[in-house]
């Protein structure tokens, strides 16, 4: 600490004194009215005495010296050998995706947790985790906002899903039950409604007594014309008896997933048709395992397009993620209601990566 006394004639021209001479840091200690030693003391005004003083006093010609190069040096070469490290682990993380370990940042045993919960199949909730694990880490936390983009993506460029553009012929295929008439009936309604077109509707389920009458309510209520056929070739004179129609929608019997005899049935009246879209029609609430089975099973009928029916009864989403998976093919509609012809919106993927993470309200 630097002390030093300033005479001066008033506080002002002191302050300026203070300042200028020990920088503006310098405070004042004490300030006080003196008058000058000896006889001129009487002839002259009493001065100002001004004590004052400094932490950290330089010299104007004496400025702080810089730290020794080696001292730099060191810095330099300590900040480098951190980014090295940095850099080392990024690139091991890209080249292995780590083992599951007891030691699994919180935050991706959160999202594995939320996966299982959402009944994805344990393969893919693998997958989904060693790719974010790249950019999860302990070294590099992320606010939880910014780290879920990540599962997001991930989970975005495994779900497909198709814009609804449509063959002239739909065909509805699928186990028992699911909610093929009602989807059929709602994207008539949907068609002939909503995009003026001329709509045809075909059944060739004869099977189950009231099926007939369910299709035929529907067809009086919106006055699209119905055909019922009996053998394949009936099937084909249908089609062709619509062919003015820009839409032909054509319903199925339902048939047990684990009746091969029955599905192969089915399937030889689908054979020899114009191209066609064949939706593979199934429900919501199917077990895991039993989907899989669906998939496997069904996959003589030819489907090319998945319709989830039922999602007003789960609150698990997985299925659509795994359905995806086990088939290769895009989701194109998705029902959630008894109502016709509401109840029924098209996939998309940003909509169905919500449902299964969780943020579709
Ligand atoms: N909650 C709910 N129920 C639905 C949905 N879609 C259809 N249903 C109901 O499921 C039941 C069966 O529907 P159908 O359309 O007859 O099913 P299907 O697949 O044609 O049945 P089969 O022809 O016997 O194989 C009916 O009670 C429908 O109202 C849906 O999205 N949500
Ligand atoms: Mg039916």
């Amino acid at each position: 600490m630097k002390v030093r006394k300033f005479y001066v004639q008033d506080m002002r021209e002191g302050m300026m004194r203070v300042k200028d001479e020990l920088g503006p840091d310098a405070v004042i200690l004490e300030s006080r009215r003196v008058r000058s030693k000896g006889w001129r003391g009487f002839f002259i005004p009493p001065r100002m005495e001004i004590t004052a003083a400094v932490d950290n006093y330089y010299s104007r010609n004496e400025a702080p010296k810089p730290p020794p190069i080696q001292e730099v040096d060191r810095g330099i070469r300590e900040e480098l050998s951190e980014l090295r490290k940095i850099v080392t682990r990024l690139v091991q993380l890209e080249e292995k995706p780590a083992e599951v370990s007891n030691t699994e940042h919180e935050q991706l045993q959160r999202w594995r947790y939320h996966l299982e919960q959402q009944e994805v199949i344990p393969e893919l909730i693998q997958e989904l985790i060693d790719e974010v694990r790249c950019f999860i880490n302990e070294d590099v936390r992320l606010p939880e906002a910014v780290a879920s983009l990540f599962l997001r993506k991930s989970l975005r460029k495994r779900l497909k899903t198709v814009p609804e553009k449509g063959a002239a012929v739909q065909i509805f295929v699928g186990p028992t039950g699911v909610g093929k008439t009602t989807t059929l009936a709602k994207l008539a309604a949907r068609y002939a409604l909503y995009q003026g077109e001329h709509v045809g509707i075909i059944t060739i389920d004869h099977y189950r007594i009231g099926a007939l009458e369910q299709l035929r309510t529907y067809s009086d209520i919106t006055g699209l014309p119905l055909e019922v056929v009996m053998t394949p070739k009936d099937l084909r004179r249908a089609i062709e008896k619509f062919s003015h129609c820009q839409r032909i929608l054509v319903d199925t019997a339902g048939r047990s997933t684990l009746n091969l005899p029955h599905i192969k049935e089915l399937a030889g009246y689908l054979q020899n048709l114009p191209p066609a879209e064949t939706f593979l029609v199934a429900s919501a609430t199917t077990k895991m395992r039993d989907l899989k089975l669906i998939t496997e099973n069904f996959r003589c009928m030819n489907y090319n397009r998945l319709i989830f029916t039922k999602l007003d009864e789960t609150s698990t989403y997985g299925f659509l993620l795994n359905a995806i998976h086990y088939t290769g093919l895009p989701v194109i509609y998705l029902t959630m209601g008894q109502s016709v012809p509401d109840d029924i919106c098209v996939a998309d993927v940003d909509k169905v990566a919500a449902l299964i993470l969780g943020e579709e309200e």
